[in-house]
């Protein structure tokens, strides 16, 4: 089978380095190549932790977490990260232009893959709107960009590298239903080889995923597509009725 873009959590539990208690309780799971993987859950429930053990910002504390097959912790750091585009819950914007904002860090993508990735991520009406378009600039925090502009950057800048999984954490919420969805169309179709793991608070935007998890205080409590969980998951029928 094909092991590069999987992703792969063996009997993960997780507190944090100054916690009193586990805020992930053996979670198992297996993200096949190409996938989409959603996962679901009420505020404080632990997806942020979860996702942010595949990029190593933390460690597991018991259990494996597995990329491409290997144990996280046998990469180099900028070996996983290479491997990763990542978006965080907050968008992060800096000072500068729009261009170097995307080819941020040990990003080099050129200006067609910028391109590729503005487009993608639905920020070219805006980006063209700007006097300067590419080299428009960009405030501190992004503050003159609107939170869905500064949300869709961010995506643009994870687009822009040539990773083979994407994590996006919680990133749609700050749009617009629309601009969901359209953006998701987006995905799907052009990067239909390409691992995605998504991080949602409304059913809406995971309603298509191959696979969804269903996380209840640090535990997984349904697993299955959108029907099967309607079917089989109480907190799931909370959440999609909510
Ligand atoms: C899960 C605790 C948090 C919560 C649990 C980031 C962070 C979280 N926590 C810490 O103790 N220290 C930390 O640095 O861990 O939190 P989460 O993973 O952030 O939850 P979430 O992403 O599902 O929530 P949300 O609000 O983003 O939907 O008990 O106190
Ligand atoms: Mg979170």
């Amino acid at each position: 089978t094909d092991i590069q873009g999987t992703v792969e959590f063996k009997n993960v539990s997780f507190r944090y380095p100054d916690g009193q208690s586990n805020v992930l309780q053996n979670i198992s799971f297996k993200v096949n190549k190409g996938e989409t993987v959603a996962f679901i859950g009420s505020t404080g429930c632990g997806k942020t932790s979860l996702v942010n053990l595949i990029t190593r910002f933390y460690d597991a504390t018991s259990g494996e977490v597995l990329v491409d097959g290997y144990n996280v912790r046998d990469y180099k750091k900028d070996e996983l990260s290479r491997k990763i585009g990542y978006v965080s819950q907050k968008a992060v914007l800096f000072s500068g232009d729009i261009q170097s904002n995307i080819n941020f860090g040990d990003n080099d993508a050129d200006i067609s893959a910028i391109e590729k990735a503005i487009s993608i991520s639905q920020s070219e009406e805006f980006v063209k709107l700007q006097k300067n378009g590419l080299e428009a600039h960009v405030a501190q925090g992004g503050q003159n960009f609107s939170g869905g502009q500064k949300q869709r950057l961010s995506i643009a800048r994870a687009l822009a590298r040539k990773a083979e999984i994407f994590i996006f954490d919680d990133t749609f919420s700050a749009l617009d239903y629309k601009t969901d969805k359209i953006l998701r169309n987006a995905l799907k179709t052009k990067m239909k080889d390409s691992t995605c793991i998504i991080v949602a608070q409304r059913i809406g935007t995971i309603i298509d995923a191959d696979q969804i998890f269903v996380i209840d205080n640090g535990e997984i409590v349904g697993h299955g597509t959108h029907k099967e969980l309607l079917n089989t998951c109480d907190t799931y029928k909370e959440i999609a009725q909510s």
